[in-house]
């Protein structure tokens, strides 16, 4: 089955005039990724070269998804508009509750019954607002979503920050909260700001031991995690054209712990390939007709210095396979210099778990490579050292790999399957033995790799690698391990190497499925009842944050000052947490607990001024809260960055916090606190971060007269009686400044729609 074939039908009718007149505006060629953004400004809005970095514009894009984590609260919010149906096609994905723990079958048995609550009111919801549901099982969000939605030239939005992975299949997929999807949902327009545009070449072809996923490993390395910072990245050249679909949407994916707005990839035949292998012909089709308009112009890619902010030239065919980790996805080492940096850094050598699969890397050809590996345990007279686990990311590829037998190959070397869903790579991994919380290394195919990331453990260290590199390493048990260079000594004390790995684009007999868990809604959704317990402990229904008292604010206490990485992680754990992503109140007791407070270096203890005493911070906070004070949150560089949860804007929100100043901030948190009616402020002179003292009280000066591109006064009011007054920027503009007058953005639409 085509989902929404005529949506996709008159994007293609509509798209060759308004690229033709976006050209003709701006008198030059276009990359692809204007060429999107511009067929989809919205109605109204003229079209104009805007200032890349500094122009927010208003688009419309063609859908929405979510997952399960964020679909909740996107929908309780939602659920406050009084629309009868969602404005866009939109779909929900049950994909994050789940708990890797036995195996899949009973994995997904449990979690089932455990968030029977939650996976009703998805269900319920959705049919009653006309949203696609997937069912737990159906597997993980952007798979599915490449799978069946994707299409070249579109424009999607999802609450989850990997929605990127449908750059994979040409599209501008943007990751955003809950707030941004509710507002599409809701028929509005979407904000975003013109991001600027990075190009990165590839020349030479994959061979080999190195793969796609080695390519973003490698752009991290060199662009860290916030070098694509509100840009759009653009992936040309002969390389990406001989790379496969899903090879790219592993490189869009990963985009995301760079912190690009996103990444994409022209139109190409490894695109229509996959078309047509997941049932999509006539997408391939309509998409053949209008091929020049889904890719970058010629002149673009043959003079990318003249069109791109920034270009990036990456030759495959000298690409090494690299892995990047611990704690932090951009630390890339290549293979052959493992051993070194290892030693270096006294990191663990020997490996605990190989974990593939995932959303980013579990596609026919990530699996079919690493299980050509995995034969030659059998093969070579080998034995597998590490523990092995497999993550599917959908039911499609899992029934399809099912019966080409991988999954047996797999068995063969001792690995567990897990269900089609997120399971450890968001810390729904019950891994035996983790509570002891040694020191220990996993290697795995997923994208992140924070502390405390995949099983809780703060010193486990994850590193990042292909699936294929995971699998030789976990055969090896050894991170030092260069399958290229390296022997490993089999049963019979001989000396083998592996051969490099091989596999099928797609798979030969084409791909099948019994039931591929989705649940279309009723057609009239209106006599859908949607009922939430009084004393839920997973959902609450939301109020409304009070608005702005339209005064400057005076006398905030210092809640925490945060040293260093503050990733949405730290502010709002995922793993056990997870089960309260519909209940604001009860999420909001893990507020800010993985942040290290500068002033001890300690997790979850800061000093509660009213006392004088240390407590974690939610109790601190609802100290606060009761006593109604309002606080301050200080932080680092790029804060915010990972997941595009809104409860970590939203928790504070909640609790009473006003005001969050930061070094710098990762772009969808930094939204993410707007719409909530949080201010986001950044230091003026980053240094002024050193004079922030524990025990300040500190007032925010110029709220009166907020206005965009104004700086506004914060004043620090020391123990010691001094006081010291800095300047903090924001990029408020005059939109983004009502929805803080009014509390937050969904006051401002509430109010629009009882007009
Ligand atoms: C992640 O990879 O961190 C998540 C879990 O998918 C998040 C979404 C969430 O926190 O629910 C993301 O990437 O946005
Ligand atoms: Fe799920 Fe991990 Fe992908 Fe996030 S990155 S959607 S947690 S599999």
């Amino acid at each position: 089955m085509v989902f929404d074939l005529d949506l996709v039908k008159k994007t293609y009718s509509e798209m060759p005039a308004k690229v033709d007149a976006a050209k003709k505006a701006l008198g030059r060629p276009l990359t692809l990724a204007e060429k999107i953004l511009f067929a989809h400004l919205w109605k109204g809005v003229d079209i104009k070269d805007f200032e890349r970095g500094k122009a927010y514009v208003d688009f419309a894009p063609d859908r929405v998804a979510m997952q399960d984590a964020t679909a909740q609260m996107a929908l309780l919010q939602f659920d406050t508009t009084g629309r009868k149906k969602v404005a866009v096609p939109s779909t929900v994905h049950c994909d994050h509750l789940i708990v890797a723990k036995d195996e899949s079958k009973a994995d997904l048995q449990k979690a089932i019954t455990e968030n029977d609550e939650v996976y009703n009111f998805l269900s319920s919801i959705s049919n009653k607002y006309g949203i696609g549901f997937w069912k737990p099982g159906a597997g993980i969000i952007h798979q599915v979503v490449l799978e069946n939605y994707a299409f070249p030239g579109g424009m999607m939005i999802g609450t989850d920050s990997h929605t990127v992975n449908a750059g994979g299949l040409g599209m501008i997929a943007i990751g955003v909260g809950g707030a941004d999807a509710c507002d599409v949902m809701a028929g509005l327009s979407w904000e975003l700001l013109m991001p600027k545009l990075i190009g990165v070449k590839l020349t030479g072809k994959l061979n080999g031991w190195t793969s796609p996923k080695d390519v973003i490993l490698k752009v991290a390395g060199i662009l860290t995690v916030k070098g694509g910072t509100n840009a759009i990245v653009e992936y040309f050249g002969e390389g990406a054209t001989s790379m496969s679909c899903t090879g790219k949407g592993t490189i869009c994916n990963m985009g995301a712990e760079i912190g690009a707005t996103t990444s994409t990839f022209g139109y190409d035949e490894s695109m229509a390939r996959y078309l047509r292998s997941t049932g999509r012909s006539e997408v391939a089709d309509a998409a053949d007709q209008v091929k020049s308009y889904l890719t970058g112009d010629p002149e673009v890619y043959a003079n990318p210095e003249k069109y791109f902010d920034k270009v990036i030239e990456i030759n495959l065919s000298e690409l090494e396979p690299h892995l990047n980790g611990p704690f932090t996805p951009d630390l890339a080492t290549p293979i052959s210099q493992m051993k070194e940096a290892a030693a270096k850094n006294n990191w663990p050598t020997k490996v605990e778990v190989g974990l593939i699969g995932s959303c980013t890397n579990s596609s026919y050809e990530d699996i079919s490579r690493a299980v050509s590996l995995a034969k030659q345990v059998a093969e070579k007279g080998l034995k597998t050292k590490a523990e092995f686990t497999i993550t599917p990311g959908s039911e499609l590829v899992r029934y399809t790999i099912e019966r080409d037998g991988y999954l047996d190959t797999f068995a063969q070397i001792g690995a567990t399957v897990f269900a089609n869903a997120c399971g450890p790579c968001i810390g729904m991994w019950d891994r035996m033995g983790a509570e002891k919380q040694e020191r220990n290394t996993i290697v795995h195919s997923f994208n992140r790799n924070f502390a405390k990331r995949a099983d809780g453990n703060p010193n486990t260290l994850a590193f990042v690698a292909s699936p294929e590199l995971v699998t030789a390493l976990a055969i090896a048990g050894d991170l030092t391990f260069n399958p290229i260079t390296d022997t490993l000594t089999n049963e019979k004390g001989e000396q083998v190497k592996l051969d490099p790995p091989s596999g099928d684009e797609l798979p030969k007999k084409g791909f099948s499925v019994e039931d591929a868990g989705y649940q279309a809604p009723a057609e009239d959704g209106s006599k859908v009842q949607i009922n939430v317990k009084e004393d839920s402990k997973r959902l609450q229904l939301l109020y409304s944050f009070a608005a702005w008292e339209g005064t400057d604010l005076k006398g905030l206490k210092l809640l925490i000052k945060a040293k260093g990485k503050c990733t949405t992680d730290h502010i709002s754990m995922a793993g056990p947490w997870l089960k309260f992503r519909g209940h604001l109140d009860n999420i909001s007791n893990n507020m800010l607990i993985g942040a290290v407070n500068f002033f001890n270096d300690k997790t979850d203890s800061v000093k509660n001024q009213l006392t004088g005493e240390y407590g974690t911070v939610p109790s601190t906070q609802r100290a606060y809260k009761a006593a109604n004070i309002g606080s301050i949150v200080i932080g680092d560089e790029n804060y915010g960055e990972g997941s595009s949860r809104e409860h970590a804007a939203m928790e504070p929100r909640h609790l009473g916090v006003r005001v969050v100043m930061v070094k710098s901030f990762a772009r969808i948190h930094e939204t993410n606190l707007k719409k909530q009616g949080m201010l986001a402020l950044t230091f003026a002179n980053k240094d002024d971060y050193n004079k922030i003292q524990e025990d300040d009280s500190i007032d925010v000066v110029g709220l009166t007269s907020f206005t965009a591109g104004k700086a506004l006064e914060v004043v620090l009011h020391h123990k010691d009686g001094s006081s010291d007054t800095i300047q903090a920027n924001h990029s408020y503009n005059e939109q983004q400044i009502e929805w803080f007058k009014a509390g937050g953005a969904l006051n401002v639409i509430r109010a629009g729609m009882s007009k």
